[in-house]
């Protein structure tokens, strides 16, 4: 395989579809010696079928608004690849999404979930649609209308949803409430649902709880400690609440949180259950903006326009969206002395920036390992309903930890290079093995 001639072929199959472009020559830079080394793979055209999904649905949703006005947005479900277990992945409501974000992120989660030991294959989904500044009703109104279309595509065995930016428990409730009704069953066909009907426990902090399990085994191997360290978070959502809440479990002080609207920056810390469930206040009020924050806390200060990447910390944590922490942003936090950056969102960080902290070997984990623990939750959330039982607290965080583990495990066995780990290559590497090894076992499908 010669990555370039592979993205010259593909760029042209796919013109303008940036993200997915990105993320995929991420992945083959990394596995490429790897993969060089295995001519069956390349006889069986492993990576030409691996970088396809193995079918998109595109479709319009219409919806009537308040004022009785028909609304129309475009649905998406990209089921990226099958082969080691039913597709699995969120649903993103956001009005970036469009088909390359939803690639990108199939893709991605393809690995991501290989990585968990759970058998998942990695899907996404989503719309256009923003629930900002719309009302309860409407967000119903839109999921209704999004699984009425959607819905004769997944099931517990094929095809299973959960939420992502900008769908959360209520979203989650509504588009299975219909899903209930249309395929006349109750079964786990979304994760992420209300506890009161088949939840798992610890869905909601997963994600952030996981990411900090991981970072927190990275330290450990570097012989750093995690208490005191000061930490930048993007984001104010479910996966950044959870982040926050863990940190400081462990002795963090998290200084930052950020909107659309600029960042926060509480030198104090975001160090009590007051300003922590403050955040979810903010983020419910559906406005998108966490400025009212240095109102409440008036000793925090508010930067309006700005990212939290300028600030001196020890980790830098992105747990908003896509491409948030850019070379420049990079540089900036190396100048400032950090040690660590984790990438919580999804590709959080762009591929010049990744460069930049490989090249300076600085620690860097992609989100494809750190934000596992989300999916991996979901994933038992599946196990449990396909067992019609709950699990306790204990028993998911137990899961939870061991899974991180595990990922931070085969991080270092495929990543190790000298005394340095490259995250981004183990996690690409062990999951891509996984992958191939299970596509070259069920032949030319
Ligand atoms: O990016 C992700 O891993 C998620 N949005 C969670 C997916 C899931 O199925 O729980």
């Amino acid at each position: 395989m010669r990555v370039n001639d592979i993205m010259t072929q593909l760029e042209a199959k796919h013109p303008g579809e940036s993200e997915y472009l990105q993320a995929v020559r991420e992945v083959l830079v990394s596995i490429e010696d790897v993969y060089n080394q295995h001519p069956e793979f390349e006889k069986a055209g492993i990576i030409e079928r691996i970088v396809e999904p193995d079918r998109v649905f595109t479709f319009r949703v219409p919806w009537v608004d308040d004022h009785g006005k028909v609304q129309v947005n475009i649905g998406y479900r990209v089921q990226f690849n099958g082969a080691i277990g039913p597709y699995k992945g969120g649903i993103r409501f956001h009005s970036s999404v469009t088909l390359s974000s939803l690639k990108f992120l199939g893709f991605e989660q393809t690995f991501k979930n290989a990585l968990t030991t759970l058998p998942m294959g990695g899907g996404k989904g989503g719309s256009d649609f923003s629930t900002r500044g719309r009302s309860q009703a409407e967000i119903m109104r839109f999921c209704q209308a999004f699984v009425m279309e959607l819905w004769r595509n997944i099931g517990p065995d094929t095809d299973v949803p959960a939420g992502d930016i900008g769908v959360g428990g209520r979203e989650v409730g509504y588009m299975f409430g219909m899903y209930k009704k249309l395929a006349r069953e109750h079964t786990g066909t979304f994760t992420g649902k209300g506890m009161s009907f088949g939840g798992s426990r610890l869905r909601p902090e997963a994600t952030g709880f996981g990411a900090l399990y991981f970072v927190d085994k990275m330290c450990a191997t570097h012989q750093i400690s995690l208490i005191g360290k000061t930490i930048a978070v993007s984001g104010f959502g479910n996966v950044a609440w959870g982040a926050v809440t863990k940190a400081t479990e462990l002795g963090a002080r998290v200084v930052t949180i950020s909107g659309p609207d600029g960042y926060v920056y509480d030198e104090e810390g975001i160090n009590t259950q007051e300003k922590i469930d403050y955040m979810l206040e903010l983020r419910n009020s559906g406005n998108d903006v966490v400025e009212p924050y240095v109102e409440r806390f008036p000793n925090a200060v508010f930067h309006p326009g700005r990212k939290p990447w300028e600030c001196k910390v020890d980790i830098a944590l992105p747990c908003a969206i896509q491409n948030e922490l850019n070379l420049e942003d990079a540089r900036r936090l190396k100048a400032n002395g950090v040690i660590l950056v984790a990438e919580v969102s999804n590709m959080g960080c762009t591929a010049e920036a990744v460069d930049f902290f490989l090249e300076n070997e600085l620690l860097f984990a992609p989100g494809k390992a750190v934000n596992a623990g989300g999916v991996a939750c979901s994933g038992l959330e599946m196990t449990q309903n396909a067992m019609h039982i709950s699990w306790s607290n204990e028993e998911v965080d137990r899961w939870l930890h061991q899974i991180m583990s595990d990922i931070h495990e085969q991080c270092v066995v495929h990543g190790q290079n000298g005394e340095y780990v490259n995250y981004v290559k183990g996690a690409n590497i062990a999951g891509f093995m996984k992958v191939a090894d299970a596509m070259m076992a069920q032949g030319v499908v």
